[in-house]
């Protein structure tokens, strides 16, 4: 069946089913809930865990005491439930102080608040449990050319996630960072906008080991570009820390669907991909639920995020098992890719010297033989619609 249970590892960000329906355009039409209410909905559901940011557990500005007490009633409900928090992340955008980012805003006092708000809120995000620590520049960026200096806000972020680096380093803390790209909204444009800037920009880091990236479906997809090949290049370069699962229909602004909802054929490969890889991280639903939405249909669409995920999980394996794709794959030459250009043991000499290489090479009958994707292609969609 499709029920999930914990063991499937699916997590909601509390701002997701706590979103209110407030838009651009529009008031909330949803009151807010309790957080603690929202870790024993989702714990009915099957979920297994619930990310935050410090604002959705503790809002802006309460006191101390206040603080206190809010983290304990969200423990309590963790503990009631067994609900684990894999991963957590800081509120760097919804204050006007953060109308000009965070670690890369122009004001240098901003900068270093910013700074202290994201350790205070790592060392919670370490009690509670989390193992992986989101960052989502979304205000780091500009709406005009000289406002931002990009070069030199690079190098601020840099700084700014070094520091971090070596505060979790001292403090001996098992966590990781995972950089979430997005390419505009709410910013004009935003710095790291794609999975590739953000791999790019890790490697220039101190601690590169420390660092990751935390990839969400829609994101990708506002940039027009193909969400099971940048994951396919995230688990290549060993950095996919973290996953944010949604949807999207192309190039618009960010939907934040439910799972599966939008490009169900990417969906459908990426299913594919998470689980022939093996990626064992973090699988976190970041959707908003439309503001038509009550609460019955809030929690009707976390369920379906879930759903929507082994429904597929399972398409992909019966496409994977059926032997007429095995034989499909073998036509469309798969199993040659997976081959090494060179031979054993050959070296650059050895393909220079082979002459059936290149000087008596057919190339007019190697043009001419097929690839053979359209048949595989059709058994994929053969698969993911339920017709096999
Ligand atoms: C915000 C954003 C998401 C990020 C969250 C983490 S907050 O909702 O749109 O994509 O993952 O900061
Ligand atoms: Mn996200
Ligand atoms: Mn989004
Ligand atoms: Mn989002």
């Amino acid at each position: 069946s499709y029920q999930p249970t914990p063991d499937d590892g699916f997590s909601f960000g509390l701002w997701t089913v706590g979103w209110t329906g407030r838009d651009p355009f529009g008031d909330a039409t949803r009151a807010a809930i309790d957080p603690a209410d929202t870790v024993r909905r989702l714990a009915d559901l099957g979920a297994y865990g619930v990310s935050f940011h410090d604002d959705d557990l503790i809002p802006f500005g309460s006191s101390d005491t206040e603080r206190e007490s809010h983290i304990k009633r969200f423990r309590q409900a963790l503990d009631a439930t067994g609900m684990k928090v894999p991963a957590a992340t800081t509120n760097l955008f919804t204050h006007p102080v953060f109308k000009d980012g965070g670690f890369t805003n122009n004001d240098r006092e901003i900068r270093r608040f910013a700074l202290r708000k994201v350790i205070r809120n790592i060392d919670l995000a370490v009690e509670l449990g989390a193992t992986t620590y989101v960052a989502w520049g979304g205000r780091e960026g500009a709406e005009s050319g000289a406002a931002k200096d990009v070069r030199v806000a690079l190098d601020r972020m840099k700084e700014a996630f070094d520091l971090l680096g070596d505060y979790v380093t001292e403090q001996g803390y098992d966590l990781r960072f995972a950089i979430e790209p997005k390419p505009n909204e709410p910013r004009g444009d935003i710095l790291l906008p794609t999975v590739g800037h953000a791999l790019a920009f890790i490697e220039k880091l101190e601690r590169p080991e420390l660092f990751g990236v935390n990839p969400e479906v829609g994101h990708e997809q506002m940039a027009g570009l193909n969400f099971p090949h940048g994951i396919a290049q995230a688990l290549w370069a060993e950095k996919l820390y973290h996953i944010d699962l949604n949807g999207q229909h192309g190039i618009k602004y960010d939907q934040d669907l439910r799972f599966g909802a939008g490009d169900v054929r990417a969906a459908f490969w990426l299913v594919d991909l998470l689980e022939t890889a093996g990626y064992s991280g973090p699988k976190v639903f970041d959707f908003k639920p439309p503001r038509t939405e009550d609460y019955d249909g809030v929690w009707e669409s976390a369920a379906g995020c879930m759903r929507n995920y082994l429904i597929l999980k399972e398409r992909a394996a019966s496409f994977r098992a059926d032997p007429d794709v095995q034989e499909a794959l073998r036509d469309s030459r798969l199993d040659q890719l997976a081959q090494p250009t060179l031979g054993e043991g050959e070296t650059l000499a050895g393909l220079l010297a082979d002459r059936t290489a290149f000087e008596t090479f057919d190339v007019d009958s190697a043009a001419a033989r097929g690839m053979a994707f359209e048949r595989l292609d059709q058994l994929a969609m053969d698969h993911l619609l339920g017709a096999r």
